[in-house]
């Protein structure tokens, strides 16, 4: 099931390939999805490439913790004071393209439920 651990990601957070780069601290980077599903979809992404949600380990609590709170504080600074949704697609059933783990923040309109 594993997957090799340099995907575009690693390339984005190495400046490798260019981003639209909205927050980055030691541990995380967020920038803007390149195909956007809602007004505002941001990805926030850990430096370190766990595949996968599946793959995280409980030496991953802290980290994957973090990560949505920094989903958290984005959203407030792209005033999605109305709502957001947070979603980690794992695996091929799950959607996933990138095998870099990730949440999108999805706001700026209505979400549906349930997802396709
Ligand atoms: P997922 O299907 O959950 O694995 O989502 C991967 C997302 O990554 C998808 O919404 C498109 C986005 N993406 C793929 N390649 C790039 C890229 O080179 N730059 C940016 N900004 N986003 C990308």
């Amino acid at each position: 099931m594993s997957q090799p651990t340099e995907t575009i990601f690693s390339k984005i957070i190495n400046r490798q390939i260019p981003a639209n780069i909205v927050y980055e601290d030691d541990l995380s980077l967020a920038f803007r999805d390149i195909t956007p599903q809602a007004p505002v979809h941001i990805l926030v992404i850990p430096k370190q490439p766990i595949p996968m949600l599946a793959e995280a380990t409980a030496q991953d609590q802290a980290l994957l913790g973090h990560l949505l709170l920094v989903a958290a504080k984005i959203a407030k600074d792209e005033g999605l004071d109305r709502g957001f949704r947070v979603v980690i697609n794992n695996g091929d059933h799950g959607g996933q393209t990138v095998f870099h783990l990730h949440l999108h923040i999805l706001g700026g309109r209505a979400m549906q439920w349930p997802p396709g």
